[in-house]
Formats: C-alpha cells, structure tokens, sequence
C-alpha cells in the first residue's frame, strides 16, 4: 500500500507538470468513505477559469483509465466546451479503490445506519467534493453508461443535497426479468458467464479467452455440455456471480432485493432516462427505470429519450448507421449536443431553456425524432392483433378454423417443429467470436436463420400503407411440447422490399424489431416454476419493453417463433428439472413443437398501432 501512495503521488506530480497549456486539470485523490475504505478518484477542473463550476460525477467499475485533459476532451466534446469539474471513480474494489467489489451491491437495510452501498458512496464523495475542490458552483450531476448509470440510479435513491440532475443511460433495472444476466427467467450463458469470469477473477478486467479457447464461441458452448460443468471443467476461482446463478434459478428474494422495483419510490433529481432500440444488453432497464419514477413524477423531472443504438451508442460517432442500417441523420450527435449538454446546463448552471417532452423517441423506419407527451403514447393507439395463418401468412383477420385440444389429432391447425438441444439455433452467424460482433447482433439480416427447420415463420403481404407502432408489443403464443419444460422465442420482423432502390444491398433484409424469449416453466409464476404438461395446448404470454417503428408502405412484416437462441441463451433441457444449472446430459431433450393458429388458439402479436396509420 505505501508503493501504492507514492506511485500516486508522483502521477498527481507529473499531471500537474504536464497541464500548463491544457483546458483541464487533473489531480488524483484518494477518497475516504464513512467506513474508512478510500476510493480512487480523478478530479479535472478547468485550468484557467474564475467561474464557479459544476462537478459532473463518473462512477465506474471498468477502470477510470489514464485520460488527460486533451483525450478528456475529445471523449467528452460537447460537455467539456461548456465547463464541468469531471470527477471519475473507481467503485469499491475495482482497479485502484480499496474495498471489496461486490456485483450490483444490493442496497443497504434503510434501519442499519453502518451499512454502506453504491449509494452512501456517492454521498460521501459528493460531501468530500464540496469541501476539498475550490471552484464548485454547489451542485452535482450524475451520469453513466450500463453499470455506470446503475450507479448514477443509486445515487439518487439517498441523494446527497448537492446532486441535481442524473442520466443514467441503459441502466439495468432487473438482471432476472429483462437485462443482462436473464431475459423472463431463461438464463443469458454467453454474456453471464464471460461478464463474470472478465469482473471476478481479479480486481482488473480479465479476458475469458483465457478458457475460452474455440474460435467460434457456438462450439465451446455446445461442447461445455450442461452448465454444472462451468465449475467442473472451468471455474478453478470462485466467481461470486456464477455461484449467484446456481444458488437462485428462479425469481427470488436475492433477484428481487438486487433489482429497482422496490426501491425506486420517489422522484428526488431531475432524471434523463437513456435508452437505444436495439441495446444488446440493457434495453429493459432503462424503460423499467423510467416508468418506475413516473408513477411518482407529479414535479414533471422524469424524462425519456430511445434512439435507434446499440449499447452505448449515444456516446460513440455520430449514431448515423447501425451495421447496415442508415438512419439518415447523425443521431448520437443529436443527442449529445441538443439532448444531453442542455439538461445538464439547464439543471447544474441554470443556463438556457429546458425544451424535453415527456419521452422524444427516434421513430425507426421513418427515421424522425418524435415528441410524445406520455410513454407508452395513450392517444391515437389502437391495440390490433396479428395473427398467424397457414402457410406461413401473417394478417390482422382472426383465424377461422378451429382446432382440437387434443393435439395429438391432426385436426388442430399449427405449425410445428422439432427442437433438438444437441442442434440448437445460433443467435447471430457462425463463426460467433468472442470478442466482436457482439454489439450489432440484434440489427443482424435474419435470414440466417428463417430456413432452418426449427424456425417458423409468419409473412404478411406487402403493406399498401405505412404502418406505425408506438408503444409496446406484446406476443401471446398458444403452443404445445412433448416436453416438460420449453424455451419460446418470438422476434418481430421488418422485411425490406426485394428491390431496394435506396440501398440495393439491402433487398429482403429481415431487421429485426423486437425479440424475447420466455422459460416455459415461468409461463405462470417466476417464483414456482412448474412443469408444462406434455402436449397440451398452452398460453404463453412475452411482453417487449418499447417500440416506435414504421413499417413502411412496400414493406411486410414478419414472425418468427423458435426454442433455441444459443448461446446466448442457455439451452432447455425440455425435461422439467428442479434447477437447469444442476441438470445432468441426459435431461436435455427433443422435443415436438406445435404453435396454434386457429380460431380457439389464436396465436398473435398485439401491436399498438397509430390510428393514423392504417395497413
Ligand atoms: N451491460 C453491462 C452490465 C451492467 C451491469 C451489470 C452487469 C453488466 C455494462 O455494460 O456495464
């Protein structure tokens, strides 16, 4: 620890030295909390300035890095013109902070007065703030990406005075239901694993392909065989995460402690929710998060803003393009400077005029920010069904035939499929590697997959009219299994017209809009789950988060319903096990599935559509 002190000294020295010409000054810190562990601290004040300034607070696990004043900069463009005292942390554990790092610290007992948090934390470096760094204007704003903006939500659960306006942007709310570790109780093995093994084997990030030794990442996780092999083969150190997944398969106090729900029960900083469309990690969260502090905005201080980004896309270029689509207009920059700079302004020096609605969304498909002065919008929607049919139509007409429950008689009218564990469908093209591709899969042409065997797809016909959907879709499957358990995946497609003036690359390209997966056993409690009776026509209900998109007139739209999404997903044995972590080779499965279209099992999507736009 004394090697420590002076190895910090020195660069405090040397930063000073080399920040004569610099806009930003940067000195190092070691901040005490109220229990003695000191967290690692970067402090940039503006170098030759009179004005009083506002601290803008950067909380991270990731590594505050070395930056200097001119990387600071040029990473923070718009921000940094306009003069902030930037503070970035390292949080308990994490790189050169003391402390034990725990993921996702659950908030503290309210009644322990000793206990600490993410958010006493960031009470007591603001209080430190204001006292040790001179040229503060009283006020401090929060902000951060994913695990950053976590952090920024937990500093305003208990907020120090001095915190004034907060963005966290795609911050998870529920890492069982809807963010990164589980999507409704189906577990996310690719992401959960390698996001623990890089954040608990040391206090650094550390690289998985240390185990992970395939190039392409489908084959390392098929060969792994069933997930109490994670510890057996690979898991010599403890990873307090993975162990979390073992010990809580189903939707328990732990998961229900860990996540915002009970906690977020007033608005107390004006807050700028941040989400993107097609956020490969974090898309419910922030959606979750900002209906959450509605419910109690009766000071209007709660916003939104989605745009058509992946994880943390608002921050990175200019947002024009994601993978092969073009939005048309630089959309990150559109943020940062017309979004995110004015409401800090607005909210930590008082400067310029605060013009946010409710929730401005950018509309996909017609490309345009919208003002919405409600989300989900409640006028001009009409909540319509689109059904599946025969022969793979998709059409908002009710199905007419009927069927008989008894799905082991061909009378019924379904489609069906055969899904195999031992073959299960990969969630973006093979070779999957490890470290790239990762954050544009969900944009990814899904015709990869739409002939597969084990993949039903629904098509509507060509739209004669523009069709807008603004609000949240929901599916409602009716679907049987020869299994006892079964994973249902059902993603929402964009399909381009075959011939695609604009971009003729582009012809048939299936985009995807909105996709989910639920575990079969959670069908009716995430608390208990429970076997599903073999072939036996059952209700399945998934519900996505958000959504504004335009089906454009020449365009049709699409379903797709398949068990596997791998391995993204973990597979399902399709044998009921008391708990998937603990299940043994032979408990995986084929299994025969039967998805209803008929007029008693009327399998649909039920989209709000805007009244103005008629199919
Ligand atoms: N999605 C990441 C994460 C956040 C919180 C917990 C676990 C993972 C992130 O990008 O920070």
């Amino acid at each position: 620890m004394r090697i420590f002190r002076i190895a910090l000294l020195c660069l405090v020295a040397a930063t000073a030295v080399g920040a004569a010409d610099s806009l930003y000054t940067r000195t190092d810190e070691m901040i005490p909390m109220r229990d003695g562990v000191r967290l690692y601290t970067q402090v940039f004040e503006p170098t030759r300035s009179t004005e009083k300034f506002p601290f803008l607070l950067i909380r991270t696990p990731y590594g505050t890095g070395n930056l200097d004043s001119a990387k600071l900069v040029a990473s923070l463009p718009e921000l940094a013109a306009d003069g902030y005292i930037f503070v970035m942390q390292d949080i308990r554990g994490r790189f050169k902070s003391d402390g034990q790092f725990v993921m996702l610290r659950q908030p503290r007992d309210p009644k322990d007065k000793s206990a600490i948090d993410e958010s006493t934390d960031t009470y007591d470096t603001i209080e430190w703030l204001l006292k040790h760094v001179p040229n503060n204007n009283g006020r401090v704003g929060m902000a951060g990406t994913s695990y950053g903006a976590w952090l920024t939500v937990m500093g305003m659960l208990d907020p120090h005075p001095a915190l004034h306006a907060c963005v966290p942007q795609a911050s998870p709310a529920d890492m069982w239901i809807g963010d990164d570790f589980h999507h409704n109780g189906a577990f996310r093995l690719s992401y959960g694993f390698e996001y623990a093994y890089r954040m608990e084997s040391s206090k650094e990030i550390s690289d998985p392909a240390a185990v992970i030794d395939r190039y392409d990442v489908y084959d390392w996780y098929l060969k792994l065989g069933p997930l109490s092999n994670v510890k057996e083969k690979y898991l010599r150190t403890q990873l307090p995460t993975w162990n979390d997944f073992v010990n809580h398969p189903d939707y328990d106090a732990f998961w229900k402690r860990q996540g915002f729900a009970p906690w977020l029960n007033r608005v107390t900083v004006p807050t700028l929710n941040v989400a993107g469309w097609w956020d490969q990690e974090d898309f419910y969260g922030p959606i979750k998060i900002y209906e959450l502090l509605e419910q109690h905005d009766s000071a209007n201080q709660n916003f939104l803003v989605v745009g058509p980004w992946n994880h943390g896309g608002w921050s990175r270029s200019d947002g024009r393009k994601l993978g092969r689509i073009d939005f048309g207009s630089a959309t990150s920059e559109y943020y940062r400077a017309k979004i995110l700079a004015p409401f800090l302004a607005f909210n930590l020096k008082g400067k310029g005029r605060l013009d946010l609605p409710e929730a401005l969304t950018f509309r996909t498909g017609l490309n345009e920010w919208v003002r919405h002065d409600a989300w989900p919008p409640k006028r001009n929607v009409t909540a319509r069904k689109l059904y599946f049919h025969e022969s793979g139509k998709l059409s908002f007409e009710e199905p007419r035939e009927s069927a008989d429950q008894d799905a082991s008689k061909d009378k019924a009218a379904f489609d069906s499929y055969i899904s195999d564990p031992a073959n299960p469908v990969p969630y973006r093209q093979r070779p999957i590697e490890l470290n790239s591709g990762w954050t544009q899969w969900l944009v990814e042409d899904q015709r990869f997959v739409d002939h597969r065997p084990d993949v039903l797809s629904w098509v509507s016909d060509t739209l004669d009219n523009d069709l807008t959907v603004s609000g949240k879709i929901s599916a409602a499957l009716f679907a049987s299994t020869t299994g006892t358990d079964s994973d249902w995946i059902v993603k929402l497609i964009d399909v381009y017209p075959e011939k695609y003036v604009a971009d003729p690359k582009m012809g048939g390209y299936e985009l995807m809009i909105a996709g989910d997966v639920l575990r079969g056993r959670y069908r009716n409690s995430f608390e208990k789950p429970s076997p599903i009776v073999p072939d036996s026509v059952t209700h399945y209900q998934i519900g996505f988060p958000a959504n504004d998109h335009v089906f454009l007139k020449g365009h049709r739209i699409m379903v797709q319903v398949q068990s596997t999404w791998f391995p993204v997903i973990d597979r399902n044995p399709q044998h009921f096990v008391p708990n998937i972590f603990l299940a043994h080779q032979d408990d995986y499965r084929k299994a025969t599935q039967r998805v209803y279209r008929s007029k008693q099992f009327a399998s649909h999507v039920l989209l709000p559509v805007e009244s103005s736009g008629k199919p």
